[in-house]
């Protein structure tokens, strides 16, 4: 089955160098082609365009009164600090480029002076202005955030009309407009029924399944075929079973270290209770999350690891560019951790921050199960972040727990390898219902951690500002004002956020899913914890710093040494990519109709079954470098220490299905410059990526850390199904 492709109605507007001078679009002196997105052949063969025009370009095709016109709208991400634009709805923000080209002066048409541009949903229910559009030229227009949408263009006697009132001349469908409700499915498949209409994602139904592996959660108002219900991985399922007393799990406690301390850390069975179910889970010394581990920048600790847990194991320190022996990677910095053995790792903090440390072997299993710990690392600056009342350290998770528990993982090889795991319980610091009490306006620093196998949340408090601080591996140059914060598995995010009245705030995240057999989007929200606002009001001078959005000038002059590299040669190139391999008929077939369109973001698991049967054996993700073709660990890229580079990391969209990664370098630290040759104006020092389908995402990548070291998706079944490599930083020949 082929994808379909919009073969543009002239060549006028293939070849657009004024686009790109217009717009001074990022040349890059470095690999030759670079155009933007939509400046050459939407059918040119990746990648030769600097996004996939596929996602991110609709042709404009023309009405019967001007025939020999023609456009092409690029969806472009608007400025910000993430590498994917959400509302707080969850719904994905374009900025419109349109590029007409051939159309008559708006006078031969009529009483018209001028062209508009409009969006309007697929039914017309709503129409808005965009803005003006030459005859034949470019302009940058408004904001798209529609799940589908049309674009169109109508001559209008004023440029302000407030709804289109002249002719329209072009019109284009959103690429999401791809996806349809799939009646032949009905035929070909044997799906009993196709429902219409929205619906919320809770995860109502089940599917019982037999040998082993209990029931899996289904989500409610989503379309399941039949033949979907019978398929199982093809792995035995595993499941921890209690052997003896297991302890009760705890919550963390804050383990403050100086320089020079030592930890016992061991990673045990617990018996954990989530709401109103009691499960087998895995803690760092009987903790979920594991002991909050408080250190001072500069300062180097001793953590005494054992493992009594019954898998090999391992613990990574997530974003710390510690030294190369004590990464924790099983068969790149040391030998697994057998049950039972121990490990002695020696930490030292660089850089202030918010980290986190996991095991690095079987992560969907043993760090799904509770084995993660946050990391604060201190800075010198007592005024690091900018003024707070209070400092709320929380980690996100989620668990995919059915009728008969927690659903088994797979012994031989993860389960969930297309999509990952996602889970039905969202968990904040280890339990369902997060509570906070302030009072009216206080300012509470939010230090984030995503420690989910895959999904990438979007959160938000509706009734409160936001304001983004800082990210992986420190502050952004500056504050940022958000609507709803994305954050990837792995990601950290510092928020500020002002709590102004009585009352109560939610934090909620609220994502779109995609019913891929009914071809439409559906709404997902889930309340993560309540923010209760109550007593007298604090003292306000907190509350008014927080209306100015401050600037981090350390940062920005730490980064300014390394602005001339910004516009330098790429050194590597990344494609990420996925094969597939004796895939179930019915998951195959389903694949090719659902390759007509991947949403940039797959925010929540809506192929249930589906994903739960693919593993390893049948998936893997692949990391390809673009020069050489090697694939995963047959790459072998070599650096020195200093060595700054940049990388180009390419996600492929023309594939049987394709997914967002968050990627993740160990050791080193990394700017992301550009998404879809959008430049950053923003910048922070980060350790793990969001790459959207289809995007590309430019690095500047810091080599300052001597060691072999690993580059991997961070969705743990990614990681799992292949998604990872390792490069080596040599130590300089001479002082730099
Ligand atoms: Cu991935």
């Amino acid at each position: 089955m082929s994808e379909p492709r919009r073969r543009p109605p002239g060549p006028a507007w293939l070849a657009l160098p004024a686009l790109a001078a217009a717009l001074a679009w990022p040349l890059d002196p470095g690999r030759a082609p670079q155009a933007p997105p939509c400046a050459g052949d939407l059918r040119a063969p990746y990648p030769e365009s600097v996004a996939e025009p596929d996602l991110y370009c609709m042709a404009l095709l023309p009405t019967p009164r001007v025939l020999d016109a023609s456009g092409v709208a690029e969806l472009r991400r608007p400025p910000g600090p993430f590498s994917l634009a959400l509302t707080a709805e969850g719904g994905i923000r374009y900025r419109v480029v349109l590029t007409t080209h051939g159309l008559p002066a708006p006078a031969e048409l009529g009483a018209y002076t001028t062209y508009v541009a409009w969006v309007a949903a697929p039914l017309l229910s709503s129409v808005e202005r965009l803005g003006q559009v030459p005859a034949s030229g470019t302009a940058l227009l408004g904001e798209v955030s529609l799940d589908k949408f049309l674009l169109l263009v109508s001559a209008e006697a004023s440029a302000d009309a407030p709804a289109p009132g002249g002719p329209f001349v072009l019109r284009a469908q959103s690429p999401s407009s791809r996806m349809q409700p799939a009646d032949f499915l009905e035929f070909m498949l044997g799906a009993s029924s196709i429902p219409a209409g929205d619906s919320g994602m809770a995860m109502t139904g089940a599917a019982a399944v037999e040998d082993g592996w209990g029931a899996i959660p289904m989500p409610a108002g989503i379309t399941m075929l039949p033949a979907m219900m019978e398929l199982r991985p093809r792995v035995t399922p595993w499941r921890p079973v209690s052997a003896g007393t297991v302890v009760d799990a705890r919550p963390r406690e804050l383990v403050r270290l100086a320089d020079g301390d030592s930890i016992d850390l061991d990673a045990v069975l617990v018996r954990r209770r989530v709401g109103d179910r009691t499960l087998l889970g895995y803690g760092f010394n009987g903790q979920i999350p594991g002991p909050l581990l408080w250190v001072r920048e500069d300062a180097t600790v001793t953590v005494r690891f054992t493992n009594r847990i019954e898998w090999p194991t391992s613990i990574h320190w997530h974003g710390i560019r510690l030294d190369n022996r004590f990464d924790g990677v099983p068969g790149v910095t040391q030998e697994p951790v057998l049950p039972g053995e121990r490990f002695t790792y020696r930490v030292h903090f660089r850089d202030p921050g918010i980290y986190w440390y996991h095991p690095h072997h079987r992560e969907d299993v043993q760090q799904d199960m509770g084995l993660a710990g946050n990391l604060v690392v201190e800075s010198s600056d007592p005024g690091y972040y900018g003024p707070a009342h209070r400092e709320e350290i929380l980690m996100l998770d989620d668990l995919l727990i059915g009728p008969d528990g927690a659903v088994p993982y797979g012994l031989e090889r993860a389960t969930h390898a297309l999509m990952g795991r996602f889970g039905n319980t969202m968990l904040v610091n280890g339990a369902p219902s997060y509570r906070l009490e302030v009072r009216p306006g206080e300012v509470v620093r939010f230090l984030f951690t995503n420690v989910s196998n895959t999904r990438t949340f979007n959160l938000s408090f509706p009734g409160a500002r936001m304001k983004v601080v800082g990210t992986d591996v420190g502050n952004f140059e500056r504050e940022a004002w958000i609507e709803s914060l994305p954050i990837a598995p792995a990601e950290r995010y510092v928020v500020h956020v002002r709590f102004p009245a009585v009352g109560t705030v939610p934090l909620v995240n609220r994502v779109r899913g995609v019913d891929h057999v009914a071809g439409r989007f559906v709404t997902e929200q889930d309340t993560l914890g309540v923010i209760r606002v109550a007593g007298a009001a604090v003292d306000d001078s907190i509350g008014r710093s927080f209306d100015r959005l401050g600037a981090h000038d350390a940062v920005r002059r730490g980064i300014d040494r390394y602005r001339s590299r910004f516009s330098g040669p790429i050194a590597h190139e990344l494609e990420l990519d996925m094969r597939t391999r004796d895939l179930p008929l019915v998951v195959d077939r389903l694949m090719q109709v659902d390759s007509a369109y991947f949403h940039p973001l797959e925010a929540t698991g809506t192929m249930p079954m589906m994903n739960f049967m693919s593993t390893g054996n049948e998936v893997r993700w692949i990391l390809r470098d673009l020069d050489t073709g090697a694939e995963n660990e047959a790459i072998d890229w070599r650096f020195r220490v200093g060595d700054v580079v940049r990388l180009r990391l390419r996600n492929r969209r023309r594939t049987l299905h394709q997914m967002q990664h968050p990627i993740h370098i160990h050791g080193q630290r990394f700017l992301v410059l550009a998404v879809n040759g959008v430049p950053n104006d923003n910048l922070a020092w980060k350790d793990t990526v969001l790459v959207p389908v289809g995007a590309t995402v430019d690095l500047l990548l810091e080599l300052s850390n001597p060691g072999r070291w690993m580059l991997h998706c961070h969705i743990a079944e990614h990681l799992e199904a292949g998604m990872k490599m390792v490069f080596t930083v040599e130590e300089s020949a001479s002082p730099r």
